[in-house]
């Protein structure tokens, strides 16, 4: 049933959806589409004996609709961001930015905006795994009181292209090849790698997506960005360019590489589940949104073009101003209306915003709404999940297949003999276009500065921590080691002498390629703020919503179990029990649990964190236990915290099998060393060692 109950119910959208809903309502009879009510639908209608099983009936109308029904239940999966997921919430601003738009939904602090969001990730389809090397998107619908305004944005802050001709080739060259449909749900094959060694802009992008970026620990734990510059138009009509970022309360977390690739078959909607049980739980995750302001004036005073989405605008020039706060509070009641349906354009944006000459937003404002047509027809914009929450008309857009409103009215035109349905003046809302002085010639090129394409890639990768380095250079080795045309794999290894000399002797070497001695451009070592995401730690740490499991078998210490158990509870994580067998595990002192799971049905790779509580169970059980002895050696691998307490300290030291780990002696309360926690005594201190609060 809906997941709704700890949801808040008070936001207009979820009100506004409400006429288009029904209970699941046991008692009401099953009936056609068309209202008849059904005596059998387990049956065909069909010429019959009792010795025989005659022909089924063409006139049969209830197994008719009931297969054609099936028949057409599948849509076209989005182009690109198939596979996704989303959920409701609110906007609420902590700051004006009236010095700079017009916009409601940026100005009024009193407001409460409701929202959708949807994550999802770029290349796979729609069943495809949610833990995959990949792009995150970041799609936001606000639904003002002035009309939708949707942020159709990544987690990452820039992109592979500049314009947005180059996109049909883009994504062919990333999404399955078309001979044999492979590779599903990653870019580690030929023709990625040809196209991002054939377009030097992709450069920067390329390294953000070989970071620990692309592989998210949740959706709840990455960052959103806009990418795409817009302008905000204050009153006095002057324009700011602008950028939008959400940053996490949670902080920005990533799996390991070797995670990613278990968890995706593992568990492929790991993700979803992830966000749509914090949802349920009533942990509802929090965004600060932030805005990068560039007054008109000022386009032209960087190195860079700030028009082009391959760029960052650096933060020590361009500041974040966060002035707003997105939550995450209601899971949806039905995927395939709300979350599969929900359309997003760049183009929705409300009065006191505007667009920009960014060439790749002008393409994006083309192709969104041109895509929702094919993939729902052009009645789209009616369907619950997407129609505006404020007053709306139009006597013109009206007719297409499956319209739904009813318009009353004997005229379908502008202007009419009774001037029904007429424009708004500025003064009461009406959008009007920032009045652009445009002077120039058509061509076909961008400006100048467009054709860098090194500098930023070089400061993002010279501004991350040792360990960020490693597994990039870890994830460029994957991805070419699975290419298997040396034309590609060879050249693309040198390429990355654009970036790192040193990075691109490690890759050549691992995948292949001629070990270049030379830098394709010299990298001065220039760094910057925000581009790590270890500088994105939540203020205060915390394990709310971590999963954390506790492995116990026959014979377990029942005191440190619960103690553990009850402090993790009131602490916010979610604790699985995961033991020997399902029917149940008997304690020392013969209380019985029944786990959540048993050894062989969960993995270490689905858990945050493991506790063992000591007792019996370890001499028992666990030591004779290859997936337990597994578990703590992965975990350990993962370099996730493993705790355990008496009898399990000799036996997690065991599996770890590193003379460094410092093990707490027995009498010694407690000791932490490479993430492992161990101690004699205590429990619940076990849980401060580093500080992690509620
Ligand atoms: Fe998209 N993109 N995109 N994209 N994109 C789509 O629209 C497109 C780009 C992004 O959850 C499609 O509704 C072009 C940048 C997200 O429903 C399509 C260009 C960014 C989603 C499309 C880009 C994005 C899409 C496919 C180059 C980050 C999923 C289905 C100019 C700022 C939205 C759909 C959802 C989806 C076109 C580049 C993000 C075909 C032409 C840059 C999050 O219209």
């Amino acid at each position: 049933m809906a997941s709704t109950a700890n949801s808040k119910t008070e936001d207009g959208k979820f009100a506004d959806m409400q006429k288009d809903t029904v209970e699941l309502n046991g008692k009401q009879h099953m009936t056609t589409d068309y209202g008849i009510k059904i005596s059998d639908p387990d049956h065909s209608l069909r010429v019959a004996s009792d010795k025989s099983t005659g022909p089924a009936l063409l006139e049969d109308q209830i197994a008719r609709e009931k297969i054609m029904r099936f028949d057409h239940e599948r849509i076209p999966e989005r182009v690109v961001h198939a596979r996704g997921t989303g959920a409701f919430g609110t906007f609420k601003l902590f700051e004006s930015a009236e010095d700079v738009t017009t916009a409601g939904v940026l100005t009024d602090t009193t407001r409460t905006t409701p929202l959708f969001l949807r994550f999802s990730t770029v290349q796979g389809s729609k069943g495809s795994a949610d833990t995959v090397r990949d792009v995150r998107g970041f799609a936001v619908k606000m639904y003002t009181s002035e009309g939708n305004w949707d942020i159709v944005g990544n987690n990452i802050p820039v992109f592979f292209i500049q314009d947005a001709v180059k996109f049909p080739d883009f994504v062919h060259s990333v999404k399955p090849e078309p001979h044999n449909e492979v590779p599903q749900g990653q870019s580690a094959h030929n023709n990625f790698w040809d196209f991002v060694y054939l377009h030097s802009e992709t450069t920067h992008m390329n390294y953000w997506q070989m970071s620990d970026r692309a592989i998210p620990r949740s959706y709840r734990m990455m960052q959103g960005f806009g990418v795409n510059t817009y302008s905000l138009v204050n009153k006095e009509g002057k324009r700011h360019f602008v950028k939008f970022h959400f940053t996490p309360e949670l902080g920005v977390h990533s799996l390991v590489w070797d995670e990613a690739l278990k968890i995706a078959g593992q568990d492929p909607d790991f993700h979803r589940k992830d966000l749509m049980s914090a949802i349920d739980a009533g942990h509802f995750p929090k965004w600060k949104f932030g805005l990068q302001l560039i007054p008109e004036e000022k386009l032209d005073d960087f190195e860079f073009d700030p028009l082009d989405a391959t760029k960052v605008w650096p933060e020590e020039q361009v500041p974040i101003r966060y002035i707003g706060e997105l939550e995450l509070n209601r899971n949806v009641d039905e995927f395939f209306p709300q979350t599969e349906q929900a359309a997003f354009c760049t183009s929705h944006i409300v009065p006191g915003i505007d667009f920009s000459n960014d060439p790749l937003l002008q393409g994006r404002n083309f192709s969104y709404f041109d895509t929702q047509i094919s993939r729902l027809g052009a009645n789209w914009e009616e369907l619950p999940v997407n129609r505006p929450v404020c007053p709306y008309m139009s006597l013109v857009n009206r007719d297409g297949a499956s319209r739904h409103r009813i318009t009353k009215g004997t005229v379908n035109y502008w202007p009419n003999r009774y001037e029904a349905n007429p424009p708004a003046t500025p003064a009461q809302g009406g959008f009007t276009s920032y009045p652009e002085k445009q002077n120039g010639i058509k061509t076909r090129a961008l400006s100048e500065k467009f054709k860098e394409h090194y500098n930023q890639a070089q400061v993002f990768y010279n501004s991350l921590s040792q360990i960020e380095k490693m597994h990039l250079a870890k994830a460029f080795s994957f991805e070419l080691d699975h290419c298997d045309d040396p034309v590609v794999y060879k050249r693309m290894s040198e390429r990355v002498a654009a970036v790192s000399l040193e990075l691109a002797q490690q890759v050549a070497k691992n995948v292949g390629g001629d070990t270049p001695t030379k830098a394709l451009k010299q990298n001065k070592g220039q760094k910057a703020k925000g581009l790590s995401q270890l500088e994105y730690m939540p203020k205060k740490p915390t394990i709310a919503t971590r999963r954390i499991a506790i492995l116990i078998a026959d014979g377990f210490d029942y005191s440190s179990f619960m103690t553990m158990k009850e402090n993790l509870e009131a602490r916010g994580a979610f604790v699985f029990t995961i033991g020997a067998q399902r029917q149940g595990v008997v304690a020392e002192t013969g209380q019985k649990v029944v786990p959540d799971n048993f050894f062989s049905g969960m993995r270490s790779t689905l858990f945050d964190a493991t506790f063992v509580p000591g007792g019996k169970h370890i001499a028992n059980a666990l030591v004779k236990n290859g997936v337990a002895k597994f578990w703590i050696t992965e975990s350990f691998a993962h370099l996730k915290p493993v705790a355990g307490v008496n009898e399990a300290v000799p036996f997690i030291a065991k599996q770890i099998g590193l003379d460094e780990v410092k093990t707490a002696q027995s009498g010694s309360l407690l000791t932490e060393s490479y993430g492992v926690v161990t101690g004699h005594g205590d429990v619940a201190a076990m849980l401060d060692v580093r500080n992690i609060g509620p």
